[in-house]
């Protein structure tokens, strides 16, 4: 039996690090947000299983989570000077990757073996899987129009008042088959941000459907403490669209498929509010600084999805 673990972006990456430390291989299935992906300069980019990779092989930039460590600049730096498009960063070594996973997909290959053949070669014995081998893109409607992802994001650094959320594709995308649904013994929901990451990947039917009717744990941990984000835009989307930047919101978006939830500890006085969703509810530290810190969020949770 293994544990599931549902992951996009830099917040998610770092509780799947920790669960990496203490769950070997063949304990936890990292499913992976691709919602973000696009094609960029004729490149398939998939920025959330490349920032989990790089995080699992240990060779990520710690400062900003995504891309790689010692990186040098000479690609972008040329790009720059023939007047190419520069606003999406890519290192040397990232776009390596970058070159070698559009080679193999337009030689044929699905997304999930070439994320099997990046994981073997950057030395992971964990399995990171896409969540569909199918096209599934966020787009985001913004005051200023609608965005594909990456050009909110990043080219426009969020500043847009989000208006709505599209997840295109999802409703024809199949999850992954190489998840083995009938081995999952518990999910987490990993915190990352549940409008960007974790919806593009329950807007897959068969995922959704598995974890409403499942009846086994799915635990959520809340990316929001003291209703501040710990990275990227929640918070600021939150008010944007009209919700109220609090963990009991994020409990309550989640309550129909989890029967666990993670706060803060700086948020226990949530713990009544959440537990009025009909879940389960538990403070821990959830804000990692360190690989200690990650290592024993993922023990806490790890024990109280075993409570269950
Ligand atoms: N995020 C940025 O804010 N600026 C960038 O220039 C940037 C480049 C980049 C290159 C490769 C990659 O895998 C991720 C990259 N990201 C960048 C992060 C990316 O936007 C992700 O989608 C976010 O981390 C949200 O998941």
């Amino acid at each position: 039996m293994t544990l599931l673990a549902i992951t996009g972006g830099v917040g998610g990456a770092k509780l799947a690090l920790g669960m990496a430390h203490i769950l070997d291989a063949d304990e936890v299935t990292f499913l992976v947000n691709t919602g973000d992906d696009f094609e960029h300069l004729g490149l398939h980019i998939s920025p959330d299983l490349d920032t989990l990779a790089y995080t699992l092989a240990g060779i990520s930039n710690k400062t900003v989570g995504w891309g790689r460590e010692n990186e040098t600049w000479n690609f972008e730096a040329s790009l720059q000077a023939l007047g190419g498009e520069t606003w999406f960063r890519l290192g040397d070594k990232d776009l390596a990757l970058h070159i070698h996973r559009t080679h193999l997909l337009r030689g044929g290959s699905s997304l999930t073996s070439v994320t099997r053949s990046i994981s073997k070669a950057l030395g992971i014995h964990h399995t990171i899987l896409p969540m569909s081998d199918d096209p599934v893109r966020t787009v985001v409607t913004t005051d200023e129009g609608t965005l594909p992802f990456q050009e909110y994001f990043v080219h426009r650094q969020c500043e847009p008042r989000v208006l709505s959320l599209d997840y295109r594709g999802a409703d024809s995308a199949r999850l992954n088959p190489s998840l083995a649904l009938d081995d999952v013994s518990c999910v987490i929901i990993c915190p990352s941000n549940p409008y960007l990451s974790i919806g593009p990947m329950l807007a897959v039917e068969d995922l959704r459907d598995f974890l409403s009717r499942s009846d086994i744990p799915v635990v959520a941990i809340s990316p929001i403490v003291k209703g501040v984000a710990l990275k990227g835009p929640t918070a600021k989307m939150m008010g944007e669209l009209g919700l109220e930047t609090s963990a009991a919101t994020i409990a309550d978006s989640y309550k129909d498929i989890c029967s666990g939830f993670v706060l803060d500890c700086q948020d226990t006085e949530l713990v009544g509010v959440v537990s009025e969703f009909g879940l389960r509810t538990v403070a821990f530290q959830t804000i990692m600084r360190t690989l200690q810190d990650r290592i024993d969020l993922a023990r806490n949770v790890l024990k109280f999805c075993n409570s269950f």
